[in-house]
């Protein structure tokens, strides 16, 4: 019997974060509906009990939750433009997959739940860093989806009993990100477009900056949040990422250096619903986890570029 279950685990932080809970031994299983999670990423992963199935679907949550003590939940319908687009989906990806499991965890005696939260929580505010006292201003129907779950997180913390902790993660990236959507993550896109010589487009004038966070920090953080005890993480957000944030343009210019691209950006029009600047403050995590990023940006997107070259 699997003790952890790890949602998305056929996605970019899902697999990444069941790797890393095989390695240390724990007993996993995997659920994914492969919509945007791809069944190649399970490579490696074959000590893990995988379901390929819904958590739309309550019998699916019943099953996947069934004698597991912590989950990670990493599935969502991730992208801002994608939730422009279709809020629906959205909707019911992110909301109503993560009530039902959060439904069948309670049933299931689950002890803990970690629950991947988006730093898009904070919408458009001009205070930076972000810290987890600021009232939420989600502009994006994502937004706005991925907070209602973190509602769901802490009244099911306070209602059932649930051990419930909100990792809000910020601009996430690293091997197994897929490149090929056109709602992929930038830092994904633009590796795979540059190493290819192709040219990336930048929407808006490239000046617009993120905290961006490689993979393996939000593993960390996610391991640590496994083993704190009760009473310092139950009910709580927390901030994940690097503390540090570069503009569109600087990222550009290192993975100019990295991959041998030599051509210009193209730049576009900016994106609706878009944040301009995101930058964490990271104290938080570090008081109640002993979180510290292990990784830092450039050498992140140093390993980020060699994964994508080995791939290509
Ligand atoms: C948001 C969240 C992030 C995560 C993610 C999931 C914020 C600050 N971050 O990421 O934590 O939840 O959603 O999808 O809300 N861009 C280009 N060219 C491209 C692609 C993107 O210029 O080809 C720009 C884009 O307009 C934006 C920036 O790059 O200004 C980052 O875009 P993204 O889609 O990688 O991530 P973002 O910030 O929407």
């Amino acid at each position: 019997m699997a003790r952890c279950l790890v949602t998305g685990a056929a996605g970019f932080i899902g697999r990444s974060i069941a790797a890393e809970l095989l390695t240390r031994g724990e007993s996993v299983r995997g659920i994914d509906n492969l919509l945007t999670g791809k069944r190649e990423n399970l490579a490696g992963l074959e000590a893990m009990e995988f379901l390929a199935a819904d958590l739309t679907d309550p019998a699916a949550c019943a099953r996947a939750c069934a004698g597991v003590d912590t989950i990670f939940h990493e599935a969502a319908l991730a992208s801002v433009p994608r939730s422009v687009q279709d809020p629906l989906s959205s909707n019911r990806n992110c909301v109503d997959a993560t009530l039902n499991l959060l439904l069948a965890a309670r049933d299931a005696g689950v002890r803990r739940i970690i629950y991947a939260g988006s730093s898009s929580a904070y919408g458009d505010t001009p205070t930076l860093p972000k810290h987890e006292e600021m009232t939420p201003n989600p502009i994006s129907p994502y937004a706005a989806a991925k907070l209602a779950c973190e509602h769901y997180m802490r009244s099911f913390a306070r209602l059932y009993g649930l051990e419930t902790v909100v990792l809000r993660y910020f601009n996430v990236f690293g091997p197994y990100q897929d490149p090929g959507s056109p709602y992929s993550g930038v830092l994904a896109v633009f590796c795979q477009r540059m190493l290819a010589g192709e040219q990336p487009t930048i929407y808006g004038d490239g000046l617009q900056s993120r905290d961006f966070t490689y993979i393996d920090n939000v593993v960390e953080a996610n391991l640590l949040s496994a083993a704190a005890p009760a009473d310092k993480i139950t009910g709580r957000v927390m901030n994940v990422a690097t503390g540090t944030r570069i503009t569109l343009n600087e990222t550009f210019a290192i993975l100019r250096e990295l991959t041998g691209y030599r051509g210009e950006a193209a730049y576009a029009p900016p994106r609706t619903g878009d944040i301009h600047d995101s930058l964490a403050d990271i104290r938080l995590a570090r008081e109640l986890l002993g979180y510290q990023p292990c990784v830092d940006f450039r050498e992140g997107l140093r390993r980020t570029v060699d994964w994508y070259r080995k791939g290509a």
